[in-house]
This record gives C-alpha cells, sequence and structure tokens, in this order.
C-alpha cells in the first residue's frame, strides 16, 4: 500500500515537475511583468487554461492537501483549480486590497474587485474584449455571437437584441406559467421529491425551447418519459441529445465532429455523435421550416430563430447578415447560455427556499398581493411582472452568491490604465482580467456583515409607510451576475421573467416545500441545516456552478 501512495503523491508531483520546467519562462516573464503592475502577486504553476488539468485538478490537489504540516496549503492548492473563487468569496481581496495578480505559465489573471473599477472595466468594450480562445468550444455547430469579435460581433448582437425583445418576454412568460403549473401538480402528487433539479431542468429547456424555437412541448416527469416510446417523443430526443452534447462538450471539442463520426469507435463516442447528428438535423428541420415561412410571407408569433431568419434574411440584402452555419452556431450558443444557467439557478433558489421558511412566507405574500385570485391565464406580463420584485429579489440573492457563468475579460494587444481605489494602474498587453465574482458579491463592505447568508429582502427597499417596495442593488457594480455593460448577458430578462413566473405559480396556493426529514429523529431544524451544508460543502463546476447531488435532499410539498 506503501508504495501505491507514494506512487499516487509522486506521479502529481512529477507531472507537475515537468510542467514547471517547461514554463518556467513563462512564469519568469510573467513574475516580471505582474510586478510591474505594482499589485500583490501570487504564483501558480498551471494555467488555468490547460484542458487537461482542468479535468483532474481537484482530485491532484486533495492529494497535495493532505502532505503534512504547511505543505498542502499554498497558492497552489487554493488558486489552482476551476470554482476556487466561490469557495474563497472575499477572503483573497480582504488580505490583498480590492486587486492582486496570479502569474500563471501562460498569462496573468488580474483580479478586481472594485465596484467602481468593474463598472468602467465592462464599459470599455474595445479595451477590455472578452478573450474568446477561451470560449472556442462554443463553435462546434459554427460561429456564434459568444465568440464573435469586432464588427462580426456587432452584427450578431444587433440581431440578438432585436430577438431578444419584449414580445418574446411574455412568451416566456406564459410558457413559464403553464409549464410551472404541471411541474407543481407532479411535485404535490408525491409524497416527496428527489428529481427537483432534472424537473427545473426540463421546464428551462421547454421554456426555451418554445420562446427558442417555436416548439412547445408538455412538462414530463422523467417517470412519464421513461413510460413512453423514447424513439417518438421529441421533447425527450431534444432534451437528451443536448445534455449528451453539453456533458461532452469538452470531449467533442478535442477529437473533433469527423473524428466522432468514426463506426468503429466505443459506445460511448457513437451515442455522443448520434447526439451531435440529431440535434443538428434538429436545428436544419426548424431552419428550413423557418425558411419557408418566410418565403411564403406568412406572419406567425415570433421566437428567437424567427426573428433571427428574419432579421438576417432582411439584411442579406445589404450585406450585413447571418449565415446558415451562422444561426445554427447562434441556436447553439442560445441553448448553451440559456439552460444549465437557467437550471442550475433555479435549483439553488429551490433548495434556498426549502431552508428558509419564513422567505416563503414573505414570498407569498407578494404574490398574493400581485395577482390575488385571478386565475393563472389572467395573469399580465405586462403588468404582474414588474411588480412581482421579491421573487426578482430571489433570483438575484441566489446568483449573488452562487454565479454559475464567470464573465472575464482581457487586455488583448495593448496595456491598459485601470482606476482601482483612487489610484491608475497600468495593466499589460496580454493579461486576463478576471471580475472577482464570488468577492465583489459578497463583500461585507458592500454587503452588510451578513453577506454570506442568503437573504433577498436585501434586494428590496422602501422609502416610507405607504411607498412601493423598490428592488434596488445596494452598490452599483457590486453584482456582476448577467455581466454588464455592452457584452452583457442578452438573456438577462429572458431569466428573469421565466424565474418569477415559476415562483410565483410554486408559491402562491399556500403550498410550502420543506426538506423531508431523514428520520423521526431528525428536527426540521436540522433538516434544514442538513440542505444548507449540501448547498454550501457538496457544490461544484461541472461545466457550471452546480449543485452535485441535490437528490441527496429529497423536498416535501405541503398544504400550509
Ligand atoms: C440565470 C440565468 C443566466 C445568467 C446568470 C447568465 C449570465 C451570463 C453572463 C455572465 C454572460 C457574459 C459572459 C462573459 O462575459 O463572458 C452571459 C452571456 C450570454 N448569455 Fe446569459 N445568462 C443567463 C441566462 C441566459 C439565457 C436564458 C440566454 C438565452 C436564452 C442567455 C444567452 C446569453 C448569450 C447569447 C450570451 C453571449 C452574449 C455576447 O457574447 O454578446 N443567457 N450570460
Ligand atoms: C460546510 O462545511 C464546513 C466544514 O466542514 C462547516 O463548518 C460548515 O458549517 C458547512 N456549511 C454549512 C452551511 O453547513
Ligand atoms: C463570426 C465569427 O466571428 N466567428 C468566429 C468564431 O470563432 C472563431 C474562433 O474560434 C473565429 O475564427 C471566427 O471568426
Amino acid at each position: 500500500m506503501a508504495w501505491f501512495s507514494v506512487l499516487l503523491v509522486a506521479a502529481p508531483l512529477m507531472l507537475m515537475g515537468v510542467l514547471v520546467v517547461h514554463t518556467a519562462c513563462g512564469l519568469l516573464r510573467n513574475y516580471a511583468s505582474a510586478r510591474a503592475i505594482g499589485a500583490p502577486v501570487r504564483i501558480i504553476p498551471i494555467s488555468p487554461l490547460n484542458p487537461f488539468w482542468v479535468l483532474v485538478d481537484r482530485k491532484v490537489l486533495s492529494f497535495v492537501r493532505r502532505l503534512p504540516g504547511r505543505l498542502g496549503e499554498n497558492s497552489f492548492t487554493r488558486y489552482n483549480w476551476r470554482g476556487w473563487e466561490v469557495k474563497d468569496r472575499y477572503h483573497s481581496h480582504q488580505e490583498m486590497g480590492d486587486i492582486w495578480v496570479l502569474v500563471t505559465p501562460l498569462k496573468n489573471w488580474i483580479y478586481v474587485n472594485d465596484p467602481e473599477a468593474l463598472n468602467s472595466l465592462l464599459r470599455r468594450e474595445n479595451d477590455f474584449p472578452r478573450p474568446v480562445f477561451v470560449t472556442e468550444i462554443l463553435n462546434v455547430f459554427g460561429p456564434n455571437i459568444s465568440n464573435a469579435e469586432g464588427k462580426a460581433w456587432k452584427t450578431q448582437r444587433k440581431i440578438a437584441l432585436h430577438c431578444f425583445n419584449e414580445q418574446n418576454n411574455a412568451i416566456v412568460w406564459d410558457e413559464a406559467l403553464t409549464l410551472a403549473g404541471d411541474m407543481l401538480k407532479y411535485w404535490t402528487s408525491k409524497p416527496s421529491v428527489d428529481t427537483a433539479a432534472t424537473d427545473l431542468r426540463t421546464l428551462s429547456l421547454h421554456v426555451l425551447s418554445r420562446a427558442g424555437f417555436g416548439k412547445s412541448f408538455k412538462f414530463e416527469s422523467q417517470e412519464e418519459r421513461k413510460a413512453q416510446d423514447s424513439a417518438g417523443n421529441t421533447a425527450a430526443n431534444y432534451k437528451e441529445s443536448l445534455q449528451t452534447i453539453l456533458e461532452n462538450l469538452i470531449l467533442i471539442v478535442g477529437l473533433g465532429t469527423n473524428f466522432i463520426a468514426y463506426p468503429w469507435l466505443p459506445k460511448k463516442l457513437r451515442d455522443i455523435h448520434a447526439a451531435y447528428v440529431y440535434f443538428r438535423t434538429y436545428m436544419t428541420n426548424l431552419y428550413e421550416e423557418e425558411k419557408a415561412a418566410f418565403a411564403e410571407g406568412q406572419t406567425t408569433e415570433s421566437n428567437l430563430m424567427r426573428s433571427m431568419v428574419r432579421a438576417s434574411q432582411a439584411d442579406a440584402k445589404d450585406g450585413g447578415g447571418l449565415t446558415e452555419a451562422e444561426i445554427y452556431g447562434n441556436i447553439f450558443v442560445f441553448n448553451f447560455a440559456g439552460h444549465d444557467t437557467t437550471a442550475n439557478s433555479f435549483t439553488f433558489a429551490i433548495y434556498f427556499l426549502a431552508a428558509y421558511p419564513e422567505v416563503q412566507d414573505w414570498l407569498s405574500e407578494e404574490i398574493n398581493r400581485v395577482v390575488g385570485h385571478r386565475p393563472v391565464d389572467e395573469w399580465d406580463y405586462r403588468s404582474d411582472f414588474p411588480r412581482l420584485k421579491r421573487c426578482l429579489a430571489v433570483l438575484y440573492e441566489t446568483i449573488r452568491l452562487y454565479v454559475p457563468v464567470a464573465t472575464l475579460k482581457w487586455t488583448g494587444d495593448k496595456a491598459q490604465p485601470l482606476l482601482v481605489g483612487g489610484k491608475v494602474l497600468m495593466l499589460p498587453a496580454n493579461s486576463m482580467v478576471a471580475p472577482s465574482y464570488g468577492s465583489v458579491q459578497t463583500d461585507p463592505r458592500f454587503w452588510g456583515p451578513d453577506s454570506l447568508i442568503w437573504n433577498p429582502s436585501r434586494f428590496i427597499t422602501k422609502s416610507g409607510v405607504d411607498a412601493d417596495e423598490e428592488f434596488c442593488i445596494p452598490v452599483r457594480g457590486a453584482f456582476v451576475g448577467w455581466s454588464d455593460g455592452p457584452r452583457d448577458c442578452p438573456g438577462r430578462k429572458f431569466s428573469q421573467v421565466e424565474f418569477v413566473a415559476t415562483m410565483a405559480v410554486l408559491f402562491r396556493d399556500n403550498w410550502r416545500v420543506e426538506p423531508m426529514l431523514k428520520d423521526m429523529g431528525e428536527s426540521p431544524g436540522a433538516a434544514r441545516r442538513r440542505v444548507l451544508d449540501l448547498i454550501e460543502n457538496d457544490s461544484g463546476s461541472v461545466l457550471l456552478l452546480q449543485m452535485l447531488h441535490p437528490e441527496r435532499a429529497p423536498l416535501v410539498w405541503k398544504k400550509r
């Protein structure tokens, strides 16, 4: 056994050694450039952009952390893994100030925690562009908005903004109300629910399908789906093929879509390829339908795909439209950007609510005040959505603590000045600039001493006794959950509308959600603490940040 553990420790150490030797020059060069900035510096031996490392980082580090004494506590174990920002919260910035530099062999990562500086950073799109090389994986289905730069990005962005309009948001609202109603019916029909995450994922995917591509699917639970013949079930095939692609995106990009087509590959790869082909065919069919409808001049309800086809056919005359490949690229990006983000945030939110019954009461007080006894089909997006501020606050508060996607910038080929804490610092060319989302959104200076506690009411203010409640972000620039500035998330309102509609349906009729007690001996308080523990200590990055095992805490829906 001894030689085995020696090997287990030695192998990663040797690997590290090789990497360090190979990249010593890079580290030295980057260290010199980092020192010139005049901010505190920490050094890690492996680039966070190293795809091999990303796959093994946590496993290797959990061994290194077990080294005796202080050997296991250093910048390597603290910063050299994907997702450390959320674990670390504001502590690094508290130690080092509002800007510090993580030196890596490939690039320097400059972490910024000053809300004013972040405001300026996110608005200077030309000075601090998105590092598209990080998101290159999104090109599997064609070029895309997320990866485009310069003029190509402007065209795509214009068309995207045209797609994400209020008419589309109204569709999101209606579809989410219907789906949430069916989901609640299913949840409340069962003694306990351990599929909340899967069901919320289904809901988010179906809303996307309807508002994105005009295809409406009924809510169905996993059980219902299994009972059906899966071959003829379009919703299930769409969902599963997308899921397979998202889960294996890194593999697909690494091997290439041509390679995974070989028939002699292992079954797992063939299945991935089948999912890829299915999804591509699905998109092609949607596209052809839309083009035909456009050619015939049919005016039906709008959706993202339809707007994209129309905008590009109309713009094509003056040479500004999207190509067919770009449309596929974007559809995939909308699916990618809009699916995991929303589904993961919804799951965190439901579990937080289960742990805080008083917030459920606070929520349903608002819902009852706003929609009263009107049946759901009379709820109106334009008049009801803006009044459901507490529902919106629940989403913000969840994303404040558990940001699904990080926004990331870089300086490109020119050094850029940035005002941080009253001092202008020169950020060298070719540096990553990372808004410290894990820190700025939890820093007690901006959020108060209870900054690590989930408390949605911090987003609600009331100026007088009779005054209406207002939604408000306490410190401008201290919340970057949907990013900000010209390259923020175009799906922000889409996700907010979807979330608020879902909350309003779930918590209107005096339904309450609780964690199921483990055994007769567990008190409700202990069960809630167990849920909070699951959220805090059992979350991690899969593709994005998510709860790893929500099914370990089944939920119970009860009428009050
Ligand atoms: C809770 C839900 C969501 C969150 C927290 C979120 C967050 C973000 C963030 C932080 C970015 C910027 C990333 C960067 O700077 O590199 C982004 C970009 C983007 N998001 Fe979202 N998003 C959400 C939902 C959605 C939805 C529902 C859609 C579409 C249906 C969507 C579509 C996009 C697209 C297309 C981009 C790229 C924009 C560009 O490059 O100009 N997002 N999102
Ligand atoms: C997470 O784990 C730490 C260390 O075991 C513990 O102190 C903390 O209370 C846990 N968090 C929650 C919310 O239970
Ligand atoms: C339209 C567009 O800008 N597409 C870009 C997508 O991303 C790749 C890089 O991965 C670029 O080469 C394309 O130009």
